[in-house]
């Protein structure tokens, strides 16, 4: 039997567990997640691997009314990934499709493509069975879906079916990339992110939307064991540099520290990591800016 491949973008609203299903898939943390909506910003890309098949996921930004030019700029990568892939893995969540005007844009740009569409229906864990089915029974209406499988991507029921679903529609092809390899975002992005994710679970209101993290500096000491991380966080605005450090610096401690604890897990090295905040006038509205940041 021939090798089979293919590229699959994962789409759909915004906090629907997009991130923690290609997570899932990989059995390794490759793109954040978080409580709030808008966690992912860029595309990720996941690789998957079997003897016989390689599974290229593209986890993307949810798609969602826009507000700003960063929002903007998200949703373009999550449809313009549509156009790269051969199979599109949409995931919602328990709410019915309706009235939802998230849905309805999500929908929309399905239609637009003539590509094999599996829907999930996630975060099935958090309600009975019978609620289940005319949800399902509403989006089998909206779209005609090649399958539809419930699953949780948080406890990993249904995933293996899914799994196949994807195997059946994959196409002899090559392995595209090197079986070791998970993913092409370099550590230096992962490792921004990281720090990105505790700023989304630490801080509230507008700052996680308002922060951007880079990397400055990455340097990996082999005689020690040592890996020193330089990062700067930017924000938008003189005052919610004050919320980042918090009283005391008490706010940046404590994602500094939850950044690093995850760092040396992912890594296995003994971190240290610098934090440091600064300002760039409305980044998330001004093209350069966005661009500076890698968006
Ligand atoms: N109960 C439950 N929660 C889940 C499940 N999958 C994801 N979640 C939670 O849903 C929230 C959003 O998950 P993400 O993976 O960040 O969602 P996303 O679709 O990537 O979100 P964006 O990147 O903002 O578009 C997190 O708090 C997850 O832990 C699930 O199967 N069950
Ligand atoms: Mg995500």
């Amino acid at each position: 039997m021939s090798f089979l491949s293919g590229f699959i973008a994962i789409i759909g609203p915004p906090n629907v567990g997009k991130s923690t299903l290609l997570n899932r898939f990989l059995g390794q943390k490759i793109a954040i997640t978080s409580p709030k909506p808008q966690t992912t910003r860029n595309r990720i890309l996941g690789i998957y691997n079997e003897d016989e098949c390689q599974m290229v996921f593209i986890d993307t930004p949810g798609i969602h009314q826009t507000r700003s030019l960063l929002h903007e700029s998200m949703v373009r990568s999550a449809k313009a990934s549509l156009g790269e892939v051969d199979i599109i893995l949409l995931v919602v969540g328990l709410e019915e499709p309706g009235n939802n005007k998230e849905m309805n844009i999500v929908l929309g740009v399905l239609k637009r493509t003539a590509k094999p569409a599996i829907l999930a229906v996630n975060k099935i864990d958090l309600i009975k069975k019978e609620r289940l089915l005319p949800i399902i029974e509403s989006y089998s209406r909206l779209h005609c879906f090649d399958s539809i499988i419930p699953i949780s991507a948080l406890y990993g029921d249904g995933l293996e079916t899914l799994k196949e679903e994807l195997k059946k529609r994959l196409s002899p092809g090559p392995q595209f990339f090197p079986p070791e390899m998970r993913t092409d975002q370099p550590e230096e992005f992962l490792i921004a992110e990281i720090i990105r994710e505790k700023i989304y679970y630490e801080t509230r209101e507008e700052l996680p939307y308002s922060s951007a993290v880079v990397v400055e500096r990455l340097e990996e000491d082999p005689k020690t064991n040592f890996l020193t991380v330089m990062a700067v966080i930017y924000v938008e605005r003189a005052s919610q540099k004050g919320m980042i450090i918090g009283k005391d610096g008490r706010m940046i401690k404590r994602i500094g520290k939850s950044a690093r604890i995850e760092i040396e897990r992912i890594f296995s090295l003994k971190v240290y990591l610098e934090l440091f905040v600064k300002v760039k006038k409305r980044w998330s509205s001004d093209t350069r800016s966005l661009r500076s940041l890698g968006y």
